[in-house]
């Protein structure tokens, strides 16, 4: 029996007013709006579109959460959910998340909005949600135990308040922490001006929640307990290669709303090719006298950070984490340091006792990924090898916190318009005898 049948059955038979907002919901589809419910490949502000008003925000690997209005008041309903939600290509686990998403959509509205959020508790624990960095009333605040009781299972609550800010915050849970954000129980949020400042206005604006997990390499739950060794760290949710790139046109005006809610890890988000300036923080819009220009920008725990900048440079450009460990997929670290030994003798002998052993690290650990995919180097199943993808000249030797901005001169819409193509003469090569010769004065 689904969970949703209990609830209806207990209805029936308790005769209380358990409501099954999701059948409902879904009886009444049309009436719910959604950001880029069409195609999310196309400007948003044509006509016809829901949110017109504004620059609908996007949330790269994940969705906008519906909301429709009644009585003048937004309406939204969250449902806590037990989901299998995959990393990246090879790798999968049962997490939490909201509305079929790990994690919870992108909640948008515009200042002044009168905002009705329902939550429903599918999952098999109490939970709360917290608003993150928004103004509202006390008892509307989702900390479990101060400000509300808990949402038991099968539970559905309301929250209810009136936006009186503009900006980037989050959600996420607020009973059991710990285990419940460690689980994928967090979400962004974000709030346009009712009155937009001429500086607001951008063309491309994406929402990006940075958060780490433990899952041990063969195993599908998100382990709670881990409080330093982190080896999934994740751009919504998702890690390098599984990270959907932000493409721009050249000089489009671009936001990044960067958010952390990882448990234990602040993250230099570096940007290349471009500088930044930081525009905004989850206590609001910093003065555009007091900007100043970056390349990294630093998201600590419990923080959101607004960038923007104009693309100005076409191609493939990186952004990650700059923490060099945060740009590894499910890396072990309890292993003795080998760089620059030659252990061919000894890896023949431990052979004799361990066929099919292979020692990694002599060189590095950059070809970790290229060894797992032609096959001779197992890795058990539903597991991330360290790095990588295959790119356009190689091995990209990055996993973990790392995406791509796509610059293009030209573009027919914002889908992925695949590899960069360099024009001539604009790839570092290999250098010819002739020319070191002359230059260099050697060989
Ligand atoms: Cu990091």
């Amino acid at each position: 029996m689904k969970r949703r049948d209990l609830i209806k059955a207990s209805a029936l038979v308790g005769g209380t007013a358990a409501l099954d907002i999701n059948a409902q919901a879904q009886s009444k589809q049309e009436h719910w709006h959604q950001s880029y419910a069409g195609d999310r490949n196309q400007p948003a502000l044509a006509p016809g579109l829901p949110n017109k008003d504004y620059q609908p925000v996007i949330t790269p690997n994940n969705v906008t959460l519906p909301w429709k209005i009644v009585d003048g008041v937004k309406i939204y309903h969250m449902t806590v959910e037990e989901l299998w939600h995959e990393f990246a290509p090879g790798l999968k686990a049962k997490c939490w998340g909201y509305n079929g998403h790990v994690h919870g959509p992108t909640i948008e509205a515009v200042e002044g909005d009168r905002l009705r959020v329902y939550v429903t508790n599918n999952i098999d624990a109490p939970t709360t949600v917290h608003w993150h960095g928004v103004f509202l009333p006390n008892g509307m605040d989702g900390v479990g135990g101060l400000n509300q009781r808990a949402i038991q299972s099968g539970e559905t609550f309301k929250y209810e308040w009136t936006v009186r800010q503009s900006g980037t915050f989050m959600y996420h849970s607020h009973h059991d922490e710990m285990t419940q954000m460690a689980m994928g129980l967090m979400g962004m949020i974000v709030f346009h001006p009712r009155k937009p400042t001429p500086d607001y206005g951008v063309d491309r604006d994406f929402a990006i929640m940075l958060s780490e997990w433990r899952v041990d390499p063969g195993t599908f739950r998100p382990n709670p307990n881990e409080m330093t060794d982190f080896n999934l760290l994740t751009m919504n949710a998702r890690c390098y290669p599984g990270t959907e790139s932000l493409v721009a046109k050249l000089g489009d005006r671009v936001r990044i709303r960067l958010g952390n809610l990882s448990a234990m890890d602040h993250h230099p988000i570096h940007l290349h090719g471009h500088y930044f300036k930081v525009t905004a923080t989850d206590g609001g819009r910093i003065a555009v006298s007091a900007q100043w220009p970056e390349t990294t920008v630093l998201v600590p725990v419990g923080s959101t950070r607004d960038i923007e900048f104009i693309a100005s440079e076409p191609g493939d450009w990186a952004m990650h984490c700059h923490m060099t460990h945060h740009v590894m997929n499910q890396m072990g670290h309890d292993f003795p340091n080998v760089v620059g030994m030659k252990r061919g003798v000894t890896d023949r002998q431990i052979r004799r006792l361990l066929p099919g052993y292979m020692a990694m690290g002599e060189s590095g650990m950059g070809d970790m990924g290229i060894h797992v995919e032609s096959g001779h180097m197992a890795v058990p199943k539903n597991s991330l090898p360290m790095v990588g993808a295959h790119g356009p000249f190689d091995y990209i030797t990055m996993g973990g916190m790392f995406t791509i901005l796509k610059v293009r001169e030209q573009l027919k819409s914002y889908a992925d318009p695949g590899w960069y193509e360099h024009p001539d003469g604009t790839v570092a090569k290999p250098a010819s005898k002739g020319q070191v010769a002359k230059d260099l004065g050697v060989g």
